[in-house]
């Protein structure tokens, strides 16, 4: 075996940090994490693989630490670890495994990838490592192929209560260097005012895992009320329906899904007292006028409720502005509420934008959908969560399954709620109002045909008013 890959001088610790922290892959600052929570410090190690030199020195270092470790294969965690273990497993001659971050729906359906025997011990090669999830969720789709993990490696141990964790599940953490290494190296190197060294180590200090803990206490993010939230809003449109929230306690929303304008003014004049906001399709109305308009905006006076319209926006700038403008419904003159797929890009934010000038309107975008086999998943749904989070003079939420941002104004709402788990027969799911708010964070439930289906409408949207609250409650404790 090679003693290390092709390099003119073998790289220290100390040489690698100040290297790391030349390409910017550790930053000092003041940076909101994925989580919501404040830090000073910023590590991206992905930049690494711009810089194959580094990339090299951080093979050769994670090598240099497990090479008398007994094992038959290298699996690093995807992504920055996979180069990283490549060039490991292809100078030294061990195979490498890839573990794939979901089974593939075809084939062999293998969540591990390359060859291997039962049995066989395999090296888990990581950039950071902060609770130890990571290696430890790879380590157990590795046991679970009949793989053994003893060991793993990484590159930078954030001591956030990692090898504690993983040594609780019987694996060994060797890494190169610590938080407090980082630090060490970096203001004796003059890179770091005495002030951040400071606060970086008191955030080290307050965000420790304990090994039985699956988040840090100081980690976990306070779970907002309606009222607080409403305080952080600049758009008056969700600081209405907010306080809406808090006040008439409900987070539910009625989808008034029938064709009749008079049916649905009654159905919205019984279950008013229970919802802080009504969705109309008006498209769908057989008989839509000015007086319905009229009476509907009555009724939200008479029920303090907000009234969304449903249009699902979804064209270029130029377009959506007559559409949301003019025709038949001239949505712009009575919706508080309106909604858009990013499928254009981010000019129809604009176009719905321009309309919305001086009024009060907020805009929901549609980053996640109800039905089955939808195509609104993966980057199309975070690209649609940086439009929203680029337009907040607008843009107030999102349509989406589960919460996708930590910013509080920002509300999620989610349609296909029944008060059982289940299917209709064209593709919609639902969930119960339970699993959308408790569990997966949403803030509003959005229910149809739970409601103007059942035998007394009433009835149904005070049951799912309480079982939405309920959950809500839930969450804040
Ligand atoms: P239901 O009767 O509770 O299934 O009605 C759900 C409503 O929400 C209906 O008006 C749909 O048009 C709307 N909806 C949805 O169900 N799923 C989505 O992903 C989006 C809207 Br976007």
């Amino acid at each position: 075996m090679a003693a290390s890959i092709m390099s003119c001088s073998p790289a220290t610790t100390e040489s690698l940090i100040i290297q790391l922290h030349s390409i910017d892959a550790v930053k000092f600052g003041d940076f909101t994490l994925k989580s919501g929570i404040q830090s000073p410090v910023y590590f991206d190690l992905r930049v690494m693989i711009s810089h194959p030199k580094v990339m090299v020195d951080v093979a050769n270092l994670l090598w240099g630490k497990i090479s008398s470790c007994n094992f038959k294969s290298l699996c690093g965690v995807p992504y920055t670890a996979l180069p990283i273990a490549t060039l490991m497993s292809a100078s030294h001659d061990v195979p490498m495994l890839i573990r794939r971050k979901e089974a593939k729906g075809y084939g062999t359906k293998k969540l591990i990838e390359g060859t291997f025997s039962e049995g066989d011990v395999c090296m888990i090669v990581e950039d950071v490592v902060s609770s130890g999830s990571s290696v430890l969720e790879t380590a157990e789709s590795l046991q679970a192929a009949g793989i053994r993990v003893t060991d793993a490696v990484v590159l930078l141990n954030r001591e956030q209560g990692g090898p504690e964790k993983l040594a609780a599940n019987n694996i060994k953490l060797h890494s190169i260097f610590t938080m407090n290494d980082v630090l060490s190296v970096l203001s004796s190197a003059g890179k770091m005012s005495p002030e951040m060294v400071d606060r970086v180590t008191k955030y080290i200090a307050e965000n420790k895992f304990k090994p039985d803990q699956q988040v840090p206490s100081a980690v976990k993010p306070k779970v907002l009320t309606y009222a607080e939230r409403a305080s952080q809003c600049t758009h008056s449109v969700s600081r209405r329906l907010l306080k809406i929230m808090e006040q008439k306690k409900t987070n539910l929303v009625l989808s008034a899904d029938v064709t009749k304008s008079k049916e649905l003014l009654d159905l919205v004049d019984k279950t008013g007292p229970h919802i802080c906001m009504v969705k109309t399709h008006a498209d769908t109305l057989d008989d839509f006028c000015d007086d319905f308009v009229e009476k509907l905006k009555q009724l939200s006076n008479k029920h303090n409720f907000l009234i969304f319209e449903d249009r699902k926006f979804a064209d270029i700038g130029n377009t959506v502005v007559h559409q949301f403008s003019g025709g038949v419904h001239r949505i712009s003159d009575w919706a508080d509420v309106i909604n858009a797929h990013t499928v254009p890009g981010a000019g129809v934010v604009q176009g719905l934008q321009k309309v919305a000038q001086g009024k009060d309107i907020g805009c929901l975008l549609i980053a996640e959908m109800s039905s089955a086999g939808n195509l609104a998943t993966g980057d199309y749904t975070q690209v649609t969560v940086k439009i929203a989070e680029e337009n907040p003079d607008f843009v107030i939420g999102f349509i989406c399954l589960s919460k996708l941002s930590s910013n509080p104004a920002l509300l999620h709402m989610t349609p296909g709620v029944q008060l059982k788990e289940g299917q209709d027969a064209l593709g919609q799911r639902y969930l119960t109002p339970q699993e959308v708010i408790s569990n997966r964070g949403s803030d509003i439930i959005i229910v149809g045909r739970g409601i103007y289906g059942a035998s007394d409408p009433t009835e149904a949207a005070r049951q799912f008013q309480i079982a939405g609250y309920d959950a809500y409650l839930a969450r804040l404790s």
